[in-house]
């Protein structure tokens, strides 16, 4: 499974004021264009009706990062149709 993982940690703006650390992890699982941490058929559709396009209409189909939407991007997609954030 292919995903992103991003980590953020708050830093106290003041060694006046404690506060507990907040912590909070966000996956994005490449394909899930709507967010809502599982991939579809349909988001892999979309997908590849996007193949071709520099800076897709359908945000997220440029699943690498790189502003064009190939082949490759629907290949990950589709390996992700179905999967979840875990
Ligand atoms: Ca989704
Ligand atoms: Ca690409």
């Amino acid at each position: 499974m292919m995903f992103d993982r991003v980590t953020v940690a708050d830093i106290d703006a003041s060694a006046e004021v404690r506060v507990a650390d907040v912590v909070r992890r966000f996956g994005v699982l490449p394909g899930d264009l709507d967010g809502n941490g599982f991939v579809t058929a349909a988001e892999a559709t979309a997908v590849k009706k996007q193949i071709g396009k520099r800076y897709p209409t359908t945000r997220g189909a440029a699943v690498d990062g790189d502003g064009v939407v190939t082949a490759k991007d629907y290949a990950v997609v589709r390996l992700n149709v179905g999967k979840r954030v875990p």
